[in-house]
């Protein structure tokens, strides 16, 4: 017969081996709340919170958001409407990711107007966690998405325009670009000129989910891809920490590991906003020339629902949801401006 204190080791043992497997640990209870990347994720938002504030998952409630800008036609930077790339097709790229290290991504996917369910289908259905061109456009099939033209006549008629005087370069920043725009009135990332929507996600029973998605940098080289389709880059997520996405120049996202980056140092004690500030600084710091003309901002959420956010050029907004205020959009700080 074992005795009380061999009782109270094998209860030890067991314990740590289920803190291990993660198997008997329940989250704990979480107000929930949802944040996303600019004022358009506002509408991203409401469509999330109609399944947080039933009690549901992170995981659904941010494809549901991602799902709105991918279809609004008035939308030239998020899914179907988004502007094409310099030879005229509309490519996109979206990642999602759970409290468990679950993920998935799909990148230059073409032909496919919810590329965020997608993604979501590559982490649920397959061994992967990226797809690429007509790999990914193939599953997509496979899964019974159907393929159409997403060029819209507006982004066709806005890469035409463009076309006439680009010298048929690819446009660096397109948050600084001046397309449509009388010269000078464009500030980096307004209204009129903004791009991905990094959505995160904290459920009532406490768990952290993130989509991502974009078309992209507007008129890119046929091929490019941007940090939003990179786990680690333009999304992250650690249920027992936080999440981080980002918006802006993505190559300058993937050089710095930018939402891991914001994760990891909300590991080590920082808050979401001081994270943000750090990770954007460390852009700064390591490309100080071209920092002063690129947009980058991230947005951070941890699972005691702070938020934070931080870019490098005046004009990056997240809109915020949580059920208690009114959905609302919230200037992020900059380094400039
Ligand atoms: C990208 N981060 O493809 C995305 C899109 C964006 O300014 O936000 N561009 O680099």
């Amino acid at each position: 017969m074992p005795n009380r204190r061999d009782v109270f080791k094998n209860t030890l043992a067991l314990t740590s081996l289920a803190a291990i497997s993660g198997a008997a640990t329940a989250a704990p209870a979480a107000k929930p709340i949802v944040v996303s990347t600019w004022d358009f994720g506002v509408a991203a938002n409401q469509a999330a919170w109609d399944v947080l504030k039933g009690g549901g998952y992170a995981l659904d409630a941010v494809e549901a958001g991602a799902r709105i800008p991918e279809v609004d036609l008035k939308n030239h930077s998020v899914g179907r409407a988004g502007y094409p790339d310099r030879d005229g097709h509309v490519s996109l790229d979206a990642s999602i990711m759970d409290e468990k290290w679950r993920c998935g991504a799909v990148a230059a996917l073409e032909h496919i107007e919810h590329p965020i369910s997608v993604a979501r289908l590559v982490m649920e259905k397959t061994p992967h966690v990226l797809l690429v061109g007509a790999g990914a456009l193939q599953f997509a099939v496979e899964q019974g998405f159907k393929p159409e033209e997403l060029l819209t006549p507006d982004s066709e008629a806005a890469w035409k325009d463009w076309l006439k005087t680009a010298k048929y370069q690819p446009v660096a920043n397109s948050e600084m670009s001046t397309y449509g725009h009388a010269p000078g009135s464009v500030v980096p990332g307004d209204v009129h000129n903004h791009d991905t929507l990094g959505i995160l996600a904290l459920d009532a029973q406490g768990r952290l989910s993130g989509a991502c998605t974009t078309s992209g940098m507007a008129w890119k080289l046929r091929g490019r891809v941007g940090d939003s389709p990179i786990i680690g880059a333009g999304l992250y997520v650690d249920g027992e920490i936080g999440a981080a996405t980002s918006t802006g120049v993505g190559e300058e996202v993937i050089r710095n590991a930018g939402s891991f980056l914001v994760v990891e140092l909300m590991r080590q004690g920082r808050s979401p906003q001081q994270a943000c500030e750090e990770a954007v600084m460390r852009i700064v710091k390591r490309r100080p020339e071209a920092a002063k003309t690129l947009q980058v901002g991230f947005l951070a959420l941890n699972t005691k629902g702070d938020v934070g956010a931080f870019a490098i050029q005046k004009g990056f907004v997240y809109a915020q949801c949580d059920g208690t205020k009114t959905d609302r959009v919230v200037p992020a700080r900059s380094v400039f401006g």
